[in-house]
């Protein structure tokens, strides 16, 4: 059973936790970036965008279908995304990476601001909207020429370039699946953060974990697929709940008598 915590106050119980914990791995989503003006892919697009679904652009076939439209919602979300900044949520998961003695970060975002935020060793597991790949040769791309193609051409074989992202039906890059699901496996403590928990083979790191006995600790303001299977679930804006979460790390020091208040 989940015990529910305001972002304000945050149970003891999990500080306790986190304090004790010798290998925490975390699950981001793009919860995470919303506080940093990043639409999350499943709230409604914005402006011109707003009569399309996400999911039916995130796709091989509707690239191939209408490549135009699909690498100019990735222009527009390139453009949104280099204007953002790294957020006080952002912020907060490097600081702890620091205060714990391992850590891993497990990314489902593709915007870097774990990076910008100063997070060492981020696993992309749907890769990286700044990186362009070839659709044939799937090989990065740094520069090409400007036609006004759009999508521009590979400058080696011809083929229509594309994002470095992972779309449906795609396979997640091998190694960061396999180092994303050895930390959830040898982890102590989970935190899934800003996903729906939704998108699988994402979705099923929180519950590898908790098959191998780790807390998993949820971080939302909604509730998701996971709320009911997490071991604490702390209701609120990552970019409230993390930066307390880290208040509170090094003055947690519960007796066993200590009073709880979730
Ligand atoms: C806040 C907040 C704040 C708001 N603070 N929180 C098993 C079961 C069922 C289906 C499958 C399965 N295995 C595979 C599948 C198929 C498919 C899948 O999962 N489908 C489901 C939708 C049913 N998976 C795949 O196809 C994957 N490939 C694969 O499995 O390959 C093997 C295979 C191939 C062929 C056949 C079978 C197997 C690939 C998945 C790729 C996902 N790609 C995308 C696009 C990436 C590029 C891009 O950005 O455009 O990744 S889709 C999209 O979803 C994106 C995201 O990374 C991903 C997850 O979304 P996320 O991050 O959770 O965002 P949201 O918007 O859903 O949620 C935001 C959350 O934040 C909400 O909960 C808010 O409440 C919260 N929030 N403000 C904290 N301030």
């Amino acid at each position: 059973m989940s015990q529910q915590a305001s972002s304000s106050l945050i149970s003891p119980k999990v500080i306790q936790a986190l304090r004790s914990a010798r290998y925490v791995a975390v699950l981001t989503g793009a919860g995470v970036s919303a506080e940093s003006g990043v639409p999350t892919f499943r709230e409604a697009q914005m402006g011109l965008w707003a009569k399309y679904n996400p999911e039916a652009l995130a796709t091989p076939q509707a690239f191939q279908r209408n490549p135009t439209l699909v690498w100019e919602w990735y222009a527009w979300r390139r453009q949104l995304v280099g204007q953002a900044k790294a957020n006080a949520g952002h912020l907060a998961l490097a600081e702890l990476e620091k205060l714990v003695p391992r850590f891993t970060l497990i990314t489902q975002n593709v915007d870097e601001l774990h990076q910008q935020a100063g997070s060492s060793s981020v696993i992309e597991l749907h890769g990286n909207l700044n990186r362009t790949i070839c659709f044939s040769e799937r090989k990065v791309v740094e520069s090409w020429p400007e036609t006004g193609d759009i999508p521009p051409r590979c400058p080696n074989c011809g083929s229509l370039l594309r994002p470095d992202v992972v779309w449906f039906g795609e396979t997640l890059p091998a190694e960061a699946l396999s180092a994303a699901f050895n930390a959830a496996e040898q982890c102590d403590l989970f935190m899934s953060i800003g996903t729906s928990a939704l998108v699988h083979p994402a979705a099923s790191l929180p519950v590898a974990a908790l098959e191998r006995g780790a807390i998993l600790v949820e971080i939302n303001p909604d509730t998701t697929p996971l709320t009911s299977h997490a071991t604490y679930a702390l209701r609120g804006p990552a970019g409230q709940v993390l930066p307390q979460l880290l208040e509170a790390l090094p003055e947690a020091n519960l007796s066993p008598n200590h009073q709880n208040y979730d």
